[in-house]
């Protein structure tokens, strides 16, 4: 397999701790934000919605999109939840890290992160995520102060998935992370678990 990732992104970072986490080798093309690898990938056509991470098959079938990868690669593993209703539960948390938590949690931080993004981070832009992404936070924390996990009682994908953004989301989006003790105690475990690999690792 061969995973087109971006070292500096969330998205292509939920695949490579998947992927650490089971113990499965897979060769990894860096195509960082802004780079010639990016173009090059993106011209020969490796991505096939412009973005990164891409899985390639060894059969030569191609799959974008981090979560839909985490799927095809966590299904038969500890991170697969066995009923039914954890695993719709787990997928209602995927769907949310697409359709909610990213837009606003990674944006923030990619507005910070990345020179070429600062002249978007107008101050009203900038507020109105902060607002927007602690509200955010806070369902998460609902959730984590009754339960270790996200989905069922262990972790699945959809720890992994919101792992992702959620740990930087102080470092590089400024949110105030001290107000949400259950977040930071799941971000804790995470961490722990063997085979964990870092965002820089
Ligand atoms: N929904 C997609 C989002 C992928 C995405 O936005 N990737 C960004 C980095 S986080 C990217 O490849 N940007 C490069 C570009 O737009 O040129 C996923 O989860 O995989």
């Amino acid at each position: 397999m061969r995973l087109y990732s971006m070292p500096s992104s969330g998205n292509s970072y939920k695949v490579r701790l998947l992927l650490a986490l089971t113990g499965r080798d897979c060769e990894i093309v860096d195509v960082e934000d802004a780079s010639e690898a990016l173009i090059a990938a993106k011209t020969a056509g490796a991505l096939p919605f412009g973005k990164a991470p891409v899985l390639h098959l060894d059969d030569g079938r191609v799959l974008p999109e981090s979560n839909a990868i985490l799927c095809w690669l966590g299904e038969q593993t500890a991170f697969w939840p066995a009923d039914p209703f954890d695993r719709a539960t787990m997928m209602s948390w995927m769907f949310w890290e697409q359709n909610q938590h990213e837009g606003v949690i990674a944006v923030r931080g990619a507005l910070n992160f990345y020179p070429s993004r600062a002249s978007l981070a107008t101050p009203e832009r900038m507020e109105d995520l902060l607002i927007r992404g602690h509200a955010l936070l806070s369902v998460m924390e609902r959730r984590l102060q009754e339960a270790d996990w996200l989905a069922g009682d262990a972790a699945t994908l959809a720890d992994i998935a919101l792992y992702a953004y959620t740990h930087t989301a102080g470092s590089r989006g400024g949110f105030e992370m001290d107000r949400f003790a259950a977040v930071n105690a799941w971000l804790a475990r995470i961490a722990a678990l063997p085979g964990y690999v870092g965002l820089d690792d």
